[in-house]
């Protein structure tokens, strides 16, 4: 019988007692991202490995926030400070493959910690390396493929009652809100909530999920719908500049241009100032299945100079970020909203070139 990735990961992790390993999310990192973590946490524990949550960015959306706060995460956000890369004897990528995170750059390329395992379900993107991959397109949430492991592993939820309720309620928040509660859903997502419900708590979880956006995101909301340039199903929306607090209004618009009548596919984006660094992000939806987000976006926005890709997804969503590099920082109003006009006018024709329109 073949064996299966949760066995492969035990025997990874039996020789590997006693270390130190850093789990690096990508930055802005959603529910399935953060569970995930968690749960490589409660396997890596259970063979003597202590384990660091690393994320850039921030978090922003209210959901995010609530899971953070109720279940009394730790993690440790990365802003520019100084890293001890020589405690870490491993890196692990969860729900990204290292390509939409600034923590690769300073942990890998710079701090030198070897990457150990890249457990992932968007496409492949052949970043980085692993002796470990398991890299799951047809799975709706990572947080399905943790959830395997726990199974397989034979260390199912951890002894302690608490921490087996928290970790299995982020889980199942994990996978409903990647599979936009199991619309989108494979059998691998069922197979997974079956095995959580019993320890889901259920009052919890509704907690997390009925979180209510803050005022600013419904400005962007706003902003987006009067903005908002419609052609054959396509609903293109650039909100100018947002705070990085704010960014997770980004994909929350794109959620609500999407419920139009007439529109299948949602593009919505802003330039995103963090720390003095700016960059353009974007968040697509679509209901339409024979579009591959992760096709469109790569074609649509091409590759910056070292030939990564802008963009990326997975089924029904995607996201990009473009850095502004020289032309980052704050500006007077004039300049600042030149070079959004600059970088509005362009994505927009792109994405509008991509499914065949010039004029846009
Ligand atoms: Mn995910």
């Amino acid at each position: 019988m073949a064996k299966s990735p949760g066995t492969d990961l035990v025997t990874l992790l039996k020789d590997r007692r006693g270390e130190q390993h850093a789990v690096i999310l990508q930055d802005f990192p959603d529910p399935d991202a953060i569970s995930s973590a968690l749960a490589y946490r409660a396997i890596a524990e259970h063979f003597g490995i202590t384990v660091d949550i690393f994320y850039g960015g921030r978090v922003s959306h209210q959901e995010n926030l609530a899971l953070i706060n109720v279940l009394d995460i730790s993690m440790i956000r990365y802003e520019g400070q100084e890293i001890d890369c020589d405690r870490y004897q491993g890196c692990i990528f969860v729900d990204n493959q290292g390509n939409n995170s600034s923590l690769t750059r300073v942990m890998v390329n710079e701090g030198g910690i070897p990457p150990l395992a890249i457990i992932d379900h968007h496409a492949e993107q052949n970043v980085i390396d692993a002796p470990f991959m398991d890299i799951r397109p047809i799975v709706g949430s990572c947080a399905s493929i943790f959830v395997e492991y726990l199974h397989t592993s034979g260390i199912s939820m951890p002894q302690d009652r608490e921490i087996s309720r928290r970790l299995a309620t982020a889980l199942m928040h994990g996978i409903l809100s990647d599979t936009r509660f199991m619309v989108w859903a494979a059998p691998d997502d069922y197979h997974a909530a079956a095995r959580l419900q019993p320890h889901v708590d259920q009052e919890m979880l509704m907690d997390l999920l009925h979180q209510q956006r803050s005022r600013r995101t419904m400005e962007v909301i706003q902003v987006a719908l009067s903005n908002r340039v419609m052609r054959e199903g396509l609903s293109v929306a650039g909100v100018g500049s947002l705070r990085s607090q704010d960014r997770d209004a980004i994909p929350q618009a794109a959620d609500f241009l999407l419920t139009e009548e007439t529109t299948t596919t949602s593009i919505v984006y802003g330039i995103v100032n963090d720390n003095g660094q700016e960059f353009v992000s974007g968040s697509l939806r679509t209901s339409k299945t024979s579009l591959v987000p992760d096709d469109f976006l790569k074609d649509a926005l091409g590759k910056d100079e070292d030939g990564h890709y802008f963009g990326g997804g997975k089924m029904m969503a995607g996201g990009f970020e473009i850095p502004l590099g020289f032309l980052s920082g704050e500006d007077d109003q004039v300049l600042a909203r030149l070079k959004w006009e600059a970088y509005d006018v362009k994505i927009r024709k792109r994405l509008f070139k991509a499914i065949g329109i010039k004029e846009v």
